[in-house]
């Protein structure tokens, strides 16, 4: 279980900072090439700020968490943020409450971007035994920055995801029919329930671009959540990730959130050792994992 803790959060970090190098790219661009080093960007950045406060505050606190995002942000704004984060993280600083801000972009409909969903691997690991909890937390904490529906179920789904991969038996076969029906019941949301059962419907599609025109590589919630969960029923951890980003788009989300399912389902032995040792902080991001991991599992 400790393994498969620190798989999830290495994983995100691999899979961000793999998929930046080919971000925006089409399916029909992509060429892998290793990289020299692995620098990721603001979805593993906001991991770590879940994580950090999860641990801090041993539990979700909302104050707590958005505290968290402006600080790190204000330390590294340049690790390629989109429009909304930022703007809400200024409105915190002038003195709006955090449970407000979100409300207030988009014209008022709030944000379905997917920077909700990229960062709650930790949610999904920490609350991993309790769906319900998992479900109010994923959303409470997206809500920090993604008011839409479709954004913070997004984040439900993801961390759902994470949550059954991490509880699959090491190394075990997880049934992907299963898997995805779990999911589609999980679902409160019918875009997500349709998106799910053609992911389904798509398990032996050879077509990337099929996968594409279907599940989308966008970076709407809803246009990558449910690609990533498709990409991670793709084989072990490193085919997972490369067939994530071979899609071509949002690649370093798609690729970030492919990493947390697949790095919870076969641990960290399971990603590669030329990557893990290319790591931007990888040793802070595993040190993060444990304790999750203990405060969790041994209570400490
Ligand atoms: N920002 C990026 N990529 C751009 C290039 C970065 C470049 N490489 C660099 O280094 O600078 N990636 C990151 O942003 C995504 C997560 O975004 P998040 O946090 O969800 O932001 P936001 O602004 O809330 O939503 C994203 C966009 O979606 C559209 N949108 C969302 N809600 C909408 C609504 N209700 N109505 C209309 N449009 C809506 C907007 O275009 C938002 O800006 C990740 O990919 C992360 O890697
Ligand atoms: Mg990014
Ligand atoms: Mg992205």
């Amino acid at each position: 279980m400790l393994k498969k803790f620190i798989g999830c959060l290495v994983g995100v970090a691999v899979g961000d900072a793999l998929g930046s190098l080919y971000e925006g790219l089409s399916s029909l661009e992509f060429k892998f090439e290793e990289p020299k080093f692995l620098r990721w960007t603001d979805d593993a950045h906001m991991t770590i700020g879940v994580a950090e406060s999860l641990i801090e505050k041993r539990g979700f606190d909302g104050d707590h968490m958005a505290r968290t995002f402006l600080k790190n942000y204000e330390d590294e704004p340049w690790r390629g943020y989109a429009y909304g984060p930022p703007a809400i993280f200024r409105m915190i600083r002038s003195g709006v409450k955090w449970e407000k801000a979100a409300k207030t972009l988009f014209n008022g409909e709030g944000s379905y971007g997917n920077g909700g969903a990229m960062r709650v691997a930790p949610i999904g690991l920490f609350y991993h035994d309790n769906p319900k909890a998992l479900r109010e937390v994923a959303e409470a904490a997206s809500g920090i920055t993604h008011a839409h529906e479709l954004g913070r179920e997004g984040a439900v789904m993801q961390a759902y995801a994470v949550s059954l991969a991490l509880r699959s038996g090491y190394k075990s076969e997880l049934d992907p029919n299963d898997f995805l029906d779990k999911l589609i019941e999980f679902t409160e949301n019918e875009i997500y329930r349709e998106k799910l059962e053609m992911a389904k419907r798509l398990l032996d599609e050879k077509s990337k671009l099929r996968i594409v025109s279907e599940l989308g590589n966008g970076i709407e919630a809803y246009n990558s959540v449910p690609t990533a969960i498709y990409s991670s029923l793709k084989g072990g951890f490193e085919e997972s990730v490369c067939y994530a980003i071979g899609l071509g788009g949002d690649t370093d989300t798609i690729g970030a959130m492919t990493g947390a399912i697949s790095g919870a389902r076969y641990g960290i032995d399971a990603i590669p050792e030329r990557w893990r040792d290319k790591l931007e902080r990888g040793k802070y991001i595993e040190k993060l994992a444990e304790k999750l991991f203990f405060i969790k599992v041994k209570g400490e």
